[in-house]
């Protein structure tokens, strides 16, 4: 289609697990623009366009930053309802995107969501699609 497929959403606050596991991770909102894809991890981009309601005549620079995507209702804890999409910023663990809109770029597919028994082995298998990731987007 000539470009990656992606959704616009206010970034809000997780369960802040993230940390915890070591891949804090941006959540966006359930009012989200565009397609949520299927269910998943996947490499792409998370294009931070600052605090909503900035005057759109000032000039607003957009970052660009490399991300590690999930899709899904987090099954490896049951504390999750509804489908949730989130993005891990490659080695970023300080940025704070509270409640700026993001825009999440779609450009691989890297495996299904699956329901770990633990957190181990969920760590070791993000840890595993960062480097994957980087691949896709290098
Ligand atoms: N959660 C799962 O239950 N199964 C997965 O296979 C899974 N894969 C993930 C892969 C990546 C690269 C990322 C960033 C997250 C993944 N997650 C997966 C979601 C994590 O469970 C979730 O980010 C974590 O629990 C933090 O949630 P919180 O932001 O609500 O605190």
């Amino acid at each position: 289609l000539g470009r990656h497929h992606a959704v616009r959403g206010e970034v809000v606050h997780g369960l802040q697990r993230g940390r915890e596991l070591g891949f804090p991770t941006a959540n966006l909102g359930a009012d989200l623009e565009g397609f949520v894809p299927a269910e998943g991890v996947y490499a792409g981009w998370l294009v931070d366009e600052g605090a909503p309601g900035e005057a759109a005549s000032e000039p607003r620079s957009s970052v660009r930053y490399p991300a590690a995507i999930s899709v899904g209702t987090n099954p490896t804890f049951d504390d999750v309802e509804v489908r949730q999409v989130e993005a891990y910023v490659l080695d970023e663990t300080d940025l704070d995107l509270y409640h700026h809109v993001v825009e999440i770029e779609f450009v691989a597919r890297i495996r299904g969501m699956v329901a770990f028994d633990g957190i181990d082995p969920l760590i070791a298998q993000m840890t595993d699609d960062i480097v994957r990731v980087r691949g896709e987007l290098s």
